[in-house]
Formats: structure tokens, sequence, C-alpha cells
């Protein structure tokens, strides 16, 4: 089954999605086999794996894993051409439209089409936006790119219309991992009402309420990475 489909269906009946981000440079090996079983009995509805720096074995090995041991399709976030495994079921091919940087506008693109044709990996255009957080995040550092003016919703709104123009499947937008604030719910709001593609919104929502807030602001998928890396027991504490 198509991934994107699903997640198009999803938006139709008003289901809202949830990924749980890995970062495999952050994985304790150890704790590894604990953290899928609660990512099987969470709510997670897709399983994001992705980051800054990663090494190419450790995702592998992490690829490998989660293939044995969990049932919910695996989408690549890569931060970088090395981050493709063929083990994975789709991958965000991410233009970071928020930046000027032609790496990650074209250059990383250029460099994984031949690596992607490869492979029967589901490709996932998206547009990629970094919000202003209050704090410099990974994302902002190596991309070496601003992000946008969280009060300039102009222009977030331009980007990701431009974003849906260009093709993009999805539009995610991103306050960055360990974001001190999210993405702002007028934001989410104005950009889903204002594109049809579904919406993804993640960095810096460390609890259920800020789950729900996303959702009823129009976020068709949000992503938690820091809040259950640091609990894994993010999902039953707090239900
Ligand atoms: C980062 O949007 C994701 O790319 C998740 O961010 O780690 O802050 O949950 P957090």
């Amino acid at each position: 089954p198509n991934i994107y489909q699903q997640i198009v269906e999803a938006k139709k009946e008003r289901q809202k999605l949830l990924a749980i981000l890995l970062d495999p440079d952050k994985i304790v090996w150890e704790n590894l086999d604990h953290l899928i079983i609660k990512i099987n009995q969470s709510p997670a509805t897709h399983i994001f794996v992705g980051g800054s720096i990663v090494q190419a074995t450790i995702l592998e090995d992490l690829m490998a894993m989660l293939k044995q041991k969990t049932t919910l399709p695996v989408i690549l976030f890569p931060g970088d051409p090395s981050q493709i495994s063929a083990q994975a079921d789709a991958i965000l091919f991410l233009s970071l439209l928020s930046g000027r940087n032609p790496d990650y506008l074209i250059e990383y693109q250029v460099q994984a089409a031949p690596i992607l044709k490869k492979t029967n990996l589901e490709v996932i255009s998206t547009g990629y936006i970094l919000i202003e957080s209050g704090n410099e995040t990974a994302v902002a550092r190596v991309s070496k790119t601003q992000p946008l003016d969280r009060q300039n919703l102009d222009l977030v709104l331009a980007t990701a219309q431009a974003g849906e123009m260009l093709g993009n499947k999805l539009i995610y937008l991103e306050a960055g991992s360990g974001a001190k604030k999210a993405v702002p719910s007028q934001m989410i709001t104005l950009i889903s009402q204002s594109v049809e593609i579904p919406i993804i919104v993640g960095g810096g929502i460390v609890d259920l309420q800020g789950i729900q807030t996303a959702y009823n602001a129009g976020a068709d998928v949000v992503v938690i990475g820091t809040a259950f890396e640091n609990n894994s027991h993010f999902f039953d504490t707090q239900g």
C-alpha cells in the first residue's frame, strides 16, 4: 500500500496521524527492544528515522531492528543523502524552502536521486519549512539557514504555497528538534486552510496537550522526537 495515499485518505477522514522520530545517532542500543515495544503500544501510526548527523552502519542496524519488531511504516527523514536505507518504506524527499542554501534546495536532491532510483523506496516530496523557535536548533545550525520569523505569517504562507505549486506532496512545518517554542497554532491553521496537501508539524511538542493543540489547529501529522526519546513512557504516563 502507498504510504502517501494513506496520509491523504486519513486527512480526508479527519483522522490524525502521529509519527515518532528516532534519531539513529541518539539510540541507546540496550534500550532499543524496550523502546520498540513502547512504540508498538503507543498511538503512533508512523516511525520517522533521521537526524542531523548519522553513521550509515548505525542507520542500517536500526532499520533492521525496526523491520523485525514493528509493523508500522518506517519513513526516512534524512539530514543528508547519506541517510538513505533501502530497508525503509518511504522517504521524505525534503526541500528546505525556508532557507536559501542551494545544497538543501537542489544539490543534495541531485546526489540522492540516483541512489533512490536503485531502491524501492516510495519518494514523498516534502516542502520543509523551518520556523524560528526561541533557540538555535540543529537544523538551522547544520543547514546554515535562517528559520522564518514566527510572526511573519505572510512569508510562511507564501513559502508553503510556493512549496505546493512546486509539486510537493506534503508541507512540514518544523520548529526544530528540541525547540523551545513549537510552531504557533495560528500559523498551522492558516497554512492548513491555504494549501490542499497534508501538513506535518513537529519540533518542541512536549506533552499530549501540545499534540492535541497542533491537531486542533489543523496539523494532519504530528512528530514527536525528543519528548519520547527522554521518556519512553511518554504516551502512557499522561493518558
Ligand atoms: C524534529 O520535528 C521533529 O525534526 C521533532 O522535534 O525532537 O522537538 O520532538 P522534537
